[in-house]
């Protein structure tokens, strides 16, 4: 069976077979998309079985649905993770998985750069609700052994950070945090399994907005939590049964299933696409600096290599004339487009600071390594010569 001959097979085979066999049911070479938001029970004894959990079957899609467990197979099997949760945004995986591993009095210690959103539920949601916030330099990670107590319970980044590219030394990290009983959390949005596996470098979660690359064609909102399955487990009956809600429709997890198909192939051209405008982009003389973790210039490219197969599709950058100049340039814009969101077919440009960053305040942006002229690019499939016929035009006008 297909499902079968995917265990142990390389990472495209896995993303289009794993967990499903297309002998079994009505032969359907695509998961059936299953639309039901609950289930029948045989017997009122049934039911209450598998309420208690002690009958195998579904109960009511908030839990559970075929559909979405299946993209939870596979994404697990993908990121190296025992098990995983789909969730309705990128977000609401984030506040499910911390929701349910956090309580009163713990202390969260996350990098300095974060997705905006993020950072607004730590500071201004979690923060609420007495646990401490605490945000340090983790490219430094000897910052952390200083930093870290009995009291921390969550140790949170992205890398590359979202949308500085900054790199987070994940092993080490992870080594520093277990030592001190804590857990790690990877935002691994930027990369994707194909591009870097967290767990497999020492970290106990992942988190994904799969709206972006896991989707990949813009035209949904989704999240993942990869894990362990015990306390995964827990978040599934807790975080988001209970608190988030936050629960992924089947229609949307067959589009992720469709989309994770030609994932390895996306990410190859994204990459290539990307490496090819931040190389533009670093030799042009309006640009003051450009962050690409494939450039030999960037500060963590060591790091890249070590940890990441690919530097991947995004690129930040900042001109010499600043965020005048940076709007000039966006403006002036012509095939890539004006859009937050990444991760997309389309090659997409936006202003982090007055988008999605625009949560933190410019003294916070200031404090969190965000500089108001930074520019940030997610590289699309297009033809890269059209790409940076269109950004050379556009430095031009800037
Ligand atoms: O809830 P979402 O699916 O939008 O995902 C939230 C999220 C979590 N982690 C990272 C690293 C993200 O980049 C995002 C969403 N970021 C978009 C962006 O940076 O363009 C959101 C547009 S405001």
């Amino acid at each position: 069976m297909a499902a079968k001959h995917a265990q142990g097979a390389g990472f495209s085979t896995r993303a289009i077979h794993h967990a499903y066999d297309p002998y079994a049911g009505d032969g359907d070479l695509n998961p059936p998309i299953h639309v039901s938001s609950t289930y029948t029970f045989p017997t009122v004894e049934d039911g209450a079985a598998r309420f208690a959990g002690e009958q195998a079957g579904y109960v009511y899609s908030r839990v559970g649905n075929p559909t979405t467990v299946l993209l939870e197979q596979r994404i697990a099997d993908l990121e190296g993770g025992e098990a995983a949760l789909v969730t309705a945004s990128g977000m609401g995986a984030t506040t499910s998985l911390l929701w349910t591993l956090l309580k009163p009095g713990d202390e969260v210690i996350a990098d300095k750069t974060l997705y905006g959103c993020t950072f607004g539920f730590l500071n201004h949601g979690l923060a609420r609700f007495g646990v401490k916030i605490t945000h340090l330099d983790l490219t430094v990670p000897e910052n952390l052994e200083a930093a870290i107590g009995p009291a921390t319970r969550v140790v949170y980044f992205e890398s590359p950070a979202n949308p500085n590219m900054r790199l987070v030394d994940i092993a080490a990290v992870a080594a520093i945090a277990h030592r001190h009983g804590a857990v790690v959390v990877v935002d691994n949005t930027y990369c994707t399994p194909y591009l870097q596996r967290p767990i497999e470098l020492g970290a106990d979660y992942v988190v994904h907005s799969a709206t972006k690359y896991l989707g990949g064609h813009g035209d949904l909102i989704a999240g993942a939590i990869v894990g362990p399955g015990e306390p995964l487990t827990e978040v599934r009956f807790h975080g988001i049964k209970d608190m988030t809600g936050a629960v992924l429709s089947s229609q949307d997890a067959f589009l992720i299933l469709r989309g994770l198909k030609t994932l390895a192939l996306r990410m190859d051209r994204h990459c290539d696409n990307a490496q090819v405008i931040a190389e533009f982009l670093a030799s042009h003389d309006k640009v003051a600096v450009c962050h690409y973790p494939g450039l030999p210039s960037f500060p963590q490219y060591e790091l890249g290599r070590r940890q990441m197969a690919r530097p991947g599709g995004m690129v930040a950058f900042e001109l010499k004339g600043g965020i005048e100049a940076g709007r000039r340039f966006m403006n002036a814009l012509r095939l890539v487009t004006r859009a937050v969101s990444l991760g997309d077919a389309e090659s997409l440009a936006q202003h982090p600071a007055s988008m999605t960053h625009s949560f933190y305040t410019p003294e916070e942006r200031a404090a969190h390594l965000i500089s108001e002229g930074l520019v940030r690019i997610s590289a699309g499939l297009e033809d890269a010569a059209d790409l940076i016929e269109d950004i050379r035009q556009a430095l031009c006008a800037a």
